[in-house]
């Protein structure tokens, strides 16, 4: 009775607010998860294209993208499988720079998030718009690792992290939602951490 007790109310079973169901603080630790070969993607080549649905189709290269207003998240980010990490930094631009350059016709519904890779993941235009998405170049104060997706990655920390394609090459408007790379494999078209949705019908 005792250890149930301390289980779940326990000074040691005190859960964090931040951490959504499921979840474990992974602390001073940052997993490596991708399903493809690391790639060296070269700043002098990178572009970041926003394409499909827009009125005007843009790309940027590495110096144009850093010529645009910054903006930082701070805060924290859920992997689907368990592990949460609190108080990250990122340094990039918001998505809503980009969109903005962009203009998404009104029949835009959905984007897919392209990576140099070939690895895509779908989201809902609304939620990577308002400040909740951004295209990040720093983490913590240095420039993101290869193995996190550098040069440049896609961040979208209210959902579970494989929407936040690494090595991202651009985003492709869309009037209706299409599975991506993990989506076809059984994993949930949305992804909120908070609602659970790991897995095709969660
Ligand atoms: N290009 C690419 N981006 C990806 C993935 C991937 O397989 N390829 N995996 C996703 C998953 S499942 C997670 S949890 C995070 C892992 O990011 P990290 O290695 O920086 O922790 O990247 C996401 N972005
Ligand atoms: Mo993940």
């Amino acid at each position: 009775m005792a250890g149930i007790t301390r289980g779940f109310f326990g000074r040691r079973g005190e859960r964090d607010p931040r951490l959504p169901p499921g979840q474990y603080d992974a602390r001073d630790q940052w997993p490596v998860l991708h399903a493809e070969a690391t790639p060296r993607i070269s700043t002098d080549t990178w572009t970041f294209t926003v394409e499909g649905l827009v009125e005007h189709e843009v790309s940027w290269t590495w110096d144009e993208i850093h010529a645009l207003p910054r903006s930082r998240y701070d805060g924290a980010i859920h992997c689907v499988t368990t592990w949460s990490k609190f108080d990250m930094t990122f340094d990039g631009i918001s998505v809503d720079t980009l969109l903005e350059a962009a203009r998404p016709l009104p029949s835009a519904t959905h984007v897919m998030a392209v990576s140099h890779t070939g690895y895509t993941t779908n989201l809902p235009l609304a939620d990577i718009t308002d400040g909740k998405a951004w295209v990040v170049w720093d983490a913590d104060g240095s420039p993101l690792t290869v193995e996190h997706g550098g040069p440049a990655r896609l961040l979208v920390p209210h959902l579970y992290f494989w929407k936040s394609a690494k090595w991202v090459s651009g985003l492709r408007l869309m009037d209706h939602d299409e599975p991506g790379f993990w989506e076809r494999n059984g994993y949930h078209d949305r992804g909120d951490p908070w609602a659970e949705q790991r897995y095709q019908g969660d």
